[in-house]
């Protein structure tokens, strides 16, 4: 194929479910297309934030107590409204809703469940900080045609497809179906992804980078502030917290290193969730040849008691992974 051949991501998602599948269905593809449109959407919003009336926070809260930003509201909709009437899914789940949404009943329904957080780090919209929508994909196991909770309660391991998009100085939509990790840069001249990024994997850790907030240190179990102690003062690493979980894996899977949010003061399961960021983040991390862990065990293989449900995140070069896991079961076996 010439160097200079375009390959967008419709074009790719068929190659590639050609070489998975004999007989290609396209409902897989026409799955993440629509996803990518939705990232379309959301990231001309993204991008122009500053200028329309869609900076801020609502006076709405979620269920988690946290004050919904106007942007997380435009974003679940428009993922709600790409994927509602494709007759593709029984089910959705948002980090926006408390309960999952089965399928309208005036629309056809189908064998995929759609786990996502519409807009992760929103927080971060109004200083201009890169944000991004995370997705995981099941298939359901209920036969409820509108899904049942239990189709969205389902170990990471089983993830038919996960991925990320980066709304950041480029958009990029980074996927896998279990056949590597592959990003897309969106060309707003042709208003296409564009592959841009095939078959990412974790680089050699050559540049030794943690990123954690150090401000929740005084809350960290001792086997965690010793960890950040050796790396900073022994393990040669150097530092970079962004404080957006999307663009902190982004550069950790380009760069190499570890990201962490551990257990601490005010999130003693930690702080993120395990349906809608650690486990499609750690599917990717599993196919980049990394790993991710909740410091005790892989976060792939948690079945999940509740659709909010948090959990530690480890994720990175897998030697990083271990090396975390060795301290806190180290201090663990000490106390
Ligand atoms: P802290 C953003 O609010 C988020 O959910 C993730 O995107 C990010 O990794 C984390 O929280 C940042 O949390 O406590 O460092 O502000």
């Amino acid at each position: 194929m010439p160097e200079n051949h375009v390959v967008t991501i419709s074009r790719f998602l068929i190659e590639q479910e050609r070489k998975i599948a004999e007989t290609t269905t396209g409902t897989f593809t026409s799955l993440l297309s629509n996803i990518a449109l939705a990232a379309k959407v959301i990231s001309y919003q993204v991008n122009r934030a500053g200028l329309a009336e869609i900076l801020g926070e609502t006076e709405q809260e979620n269920f988690h107590g946290e004050r919904i930003q106007k942007l997380d509201l435009f974003a679940d909709d428009v993922m709600q409204k790409a994927l509602d009437h494709t007759g593709l899914i029984t089910c959705m789940a948002s980090e926006e809703n408390e309960f999952f949404l089965p399928v309208p009943e005036n629309f056809p329904s189908g064998d995929y469940v759609v786990i996502y957080d519409p807009l992760d780090g929103s927080s971060n919209i109004d200083v201009n900080v890169s944000i991004g929508t995370i997705f995981s994909i099941h298939s359901k196991i209920s036969d409820s045609d509108r899904g049942e909770l239990k189709d969205c309660l389902q170990a990471g391991k089983h993830q038919v497809a996960a991925g990320y998009v980066l709304y950041g100085s480029s958009t990029m939509l980074v996927y896998t179906t279990g056949a590597g990790v592959h990003g897309f840069t969106l060309d707003p001249s042709i208003g296409e992804f564009v592959l841009s990024h095939k078959n990412m994997r974790f680089p050699d850790p050559s540049r030794r980078v943690y990123s954690i907030n150090e401000a929740h240190y005084p809350g960290w179990e001792t086997g965690q502030q010793l960890l950040v102690d050796y790396l900073k003062n022994e393990g040669d690493f150097s530092s970079r917290y962004i404080g957006s979980l999307v663009a902190d894996f982004h550069r950790t899977l380009l760069q190499g290193g570890i990201f962490m949010y551990p257990a601490g003061q005010g999130a003693p399961e930690g702080k993120l969730r395990l349906l809608y960021e650690c486990a499609p983040i750690a599917m990717l991390a599993e196919q980049a040849g990394g790993r991710a862990s909740t410091g005790a065990r892989d976060v792939l293989e948690i079945i999940p008691h509740s659709l909010h449900q948090r959990i530690p995140l480890y994720v990175g070069n897998r030697e990083f992974v271990d090396l975390a896991e060795d301290f806190l079961a180290e201090e663990d076996s000490a106390t």
